[in-house]
């Protein structure tokens, strides 16, 4: 994984504003996450594998600022009092690593809508550990930006890698094992994402409330989580011998799971509405008429349809053409988090 090179390091070193400017994908699961073993080190309570998107991304700059007086975060152009509160963690402990108590100024910016099921937050922690590994020098490996940015998000440990990506669920207490690897780098499979998108407002239940309301409250929540081993083995068989079928098979299944199991919560979580589900039948029919394509839906209503790249202008168009669709995203499989750049002059240039 790329981090600031030694030349940047020096470069950063001995200024007063070291800064650093970083990019992270969005990744969505085919094997799904939903539930937590342990809240406070946020650790999961089920493995999951994922693709990261190359079209989806967060970039975030960092600047440390000895004139600052506390951190200030600023997200798509606006100050962002929840969002600071919820990077604050991540900063101390990141700056604790480091050994320094400098304050930071954190801009960063996503190219698609937050919080709204397409993984603002993963791409978001990943960029965030990323940018603050090259501002601070500690030169940190994936798993360890892995395991830093799961802390802020579950999926987020997933965005430190390209291609392909499985989250372990771990079983220290420490959650030092609870991190995500590389199955297969993006140019293993050259699988593409359409994704239809239905509502761009923020979601009414975050993922993290809905994941404590499930485990809590569903009676089938023991057998979901008794059920993903075996999932995550056909899933990784089925990715490393590029086998469509197979993959199309478990993905929805594990996907219409998650959502089954999220809906026998007391109460029930709706993620979908009504295009969600038309987005599912279309889907399905294109499937049944040879076209190779597959949903997955995630704590929103947008409907990401995996497909074969000869087959994605048919899957943009007919996903297009379903009532209450407004946009339709499209996207290849993405590169891992990486520094862009690390020097100081960073600080007035806009980052978008
Ligand atoms: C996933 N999701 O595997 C699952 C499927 C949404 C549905 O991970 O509480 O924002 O911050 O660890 O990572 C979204 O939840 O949750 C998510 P937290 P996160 O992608």
């Amino acid at each position: 994984m790329a981090t600031a090179t030694t030349t940047d390091r020096h470069m950063i070193e001995g200024t007063t504003n070291p800064s650093a400017l970083a990019v992270a994908h969005a990744n969505f699961a085919l094997i799904k996450y939903w539930g937590k073993r342990d809240v406070a080190l946020n650790l999961p309570d089920v493995g999951s594998i994922s693709i990261t998107l190359e079209a989806l991304w967060t970039k975030t700059r960092v600047t440390l600022d000895t004139t600052l007086a506390d951190d200030a975060f600023e997200l798509d152009g606006r100050s962002d009092a929840d969002a600071a509160r919820r990077v604050s963690g991540t900063l101390a402990q990141m700056r604790k690593m480091a050994g320094v108590e400098t304050r930071a100024r954190i801009v960063s910016c996503n190219n698609f809508p937050t919080g709204a099921g397409l993984a603002s937050s993963a791409s978001g922690f990943a960029a965030l550990v990323t940018a603050l590994d090259c501002a601070l020098s500690l030169g940190l490996s994936p798993a360890r930006l892995s395991e830093l940015a799961r802390m802020g998000s579950g999926s987020a440990a997933r965005s430190i890698y390209g291609g392909f990506a499985e989250m372990q669920r771990g079983g220290r207490v420490d959650g030092s094992d609870s991190v995500a690897h590389a199955l297969h780098e993006r140019d293993f499979w050259a699988l593409e994402v359409v994704i239809a998108v239905s509502d761009r407002r923020r979601k009414a239940v975050g993922s993290t409330e809905g994941m404590l309301r499930t485990a809590r409250t569903s009676p089938f929540y023991s057998a979901w989580v008794e059920n993903q081993a075996l999932d995550l083995a056909l899933a990784r068989r089925a990715i490393a011998q590029r086998d469509f079928e197979a993959l199309a098979d478990v993905s929805e299944a594990s996907a219409l799971a998650m959502h089954g199991l999220a809906m026998s919560a007391r109460p029930g979580l709706l993620y979908f509405n009504a295009t969600t589900m038309e987005c599912l039948h279309r889907v399905r029919a294109l499937r049944a008429r040879g076209i190779a394509v597959f949903f997955t839906v995630d704590a929103g209503p947008q409907v990401k349809a995996v497909c074969l790249p000869a087959h994605a202008d048919e899957v943009a168009d007919a996903l297009a053409d379903v009532a209450g669709v407004g946009e339709v995203l499209r996207s290849g499989l993405g590169p891992g988090a990486h520094c862009l750049r690390s020097c100081p002059e960073l600080d007035s240039e806009p980052i978008a």
